[in-house]
């Protein structure tokens, strides 16, 4: 039997996302470079910060082994990735698109998977027969910041399904549910068809839950669609999209959610959602 716990464990999303991020050995590469005085400043600075929270706490050797042995189940449970993209990722993606003039981004979290299936243009998501949730209908265009539609942009979406289940990180759908990647013609326009996703609940039985837990903390996303939106001569744009009305769009647990990224969908007759949100990417330069 499958239910949403056994499927949504720290263990399935943990391993994934870790895997995943380890078989992309470019992190290192692109680092290369970096001056052993930018490493020292950083480093130095980050463990001042921790040398300085720890005098003014009074910390314990029993917190300070428990932080350790938190460290190492961390790793143990594969939720580094969800551990950066939750607590850090927001703010290294405010400080890498403040110049930007085209659309808000926002962080791209631990369950992207690259290459997604192709759409074209006006297309519905790789879905289950009878995918449970509310149908969303989404159009929009895919623009430069001086107003040209940018024909060949691809806007790769990806969202969790109405249990707040990523496929690829958890089991039981299949390979691409939920994922696609759309190419606009000459108008710039899409159109996706979709299910609304649900709100996500970081897994309580791992780790980072274990932190939430202890700190009295809450472990919800509210519900969103994450994209990234390409096109030749143009930076890249990683967002998520986010519903009006739902509870946790002000406490979201990753602080991602931005007033730029709130939908405005249309209850349509048939109970369906119907929606435009459209996107403006920054030229290269
Ligand atoms: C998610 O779905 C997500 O988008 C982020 C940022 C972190 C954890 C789960
Ligand atoms: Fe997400």
């Amino acid at each position: 039997m499958t239910s949403y716990t056994e499927t949504s464990t720290a263990a399935a999303s943990g391993a994934s996302a870790t895997e995943r991020f380890q078989a992309d050995k470019s992190p290192f590469a692109a680092v290369r470079d970096t001056p052993k005085e930018r490493v020292d400043t950083l480093a130095r600075e980050i463990l001042d910060a921790v040398h300085a929270t720890i005098r003014k706490h009074q910390v314990t050797y029993d917190e300070y082994n428990a932080l350790k042995a938190w460290l190492i189940q961390v790793g143990e449970d594969g939720e580094w990735p969800l551990f950066c993209d939750v607590w850090v990722e927001h703010v290294v993606e405010e400080v890498a698109s403040a110049h930007r003039h085209g659309s808000k981004g926002t962080i791209e979290g631990p369950y992207y998977a690259p290459n997604s299936p192709e759409l074209g243009a006006d297309a519905a998501l790789p879905m289950r027969p009878g995918e449970p949730g509310t149908p969303l209908a989404w159009e929009g265009t895919i623009t430069s910041t001086d107003g040209t539609p940018l024909e060949g942009a691809k806007l790769d979406v990806w969202h969790c399904d109405d249990q707040g289940l990523y496929s690829q990180f958890s089991e039981g759908q299949p390979e691409w549910n939920l994922r696609g990647t759309f190419t606009v013609g000459p108008d710039g326009r899409f159109k996706v068809r979709t299910i609304k996703p649900q709100p996500y609940q970081i897994p309580t039985d791992g780790s980072c839950g274990r932190l939430i837990d202890a700190a009295g903390w809450h472990a919800w996303r509210p519900a969103h669609v994450h994209v990234k939106v390409s096109a030749p001569g143009h930076e890249l744009l990683t967002a998520q999209l986010y519903f009006p009305g739902d509870e946790h769009n002000d406490d979201d647990v990753a602080s991602a959610v931005k007033p730029e990224l709130m939908l405005a969908p249309v209850s349509q007759p048939d109970g369906s959602l119907s929606v435009e949100y459209s996107f403006v990417l920054d030229p290269i330069g």
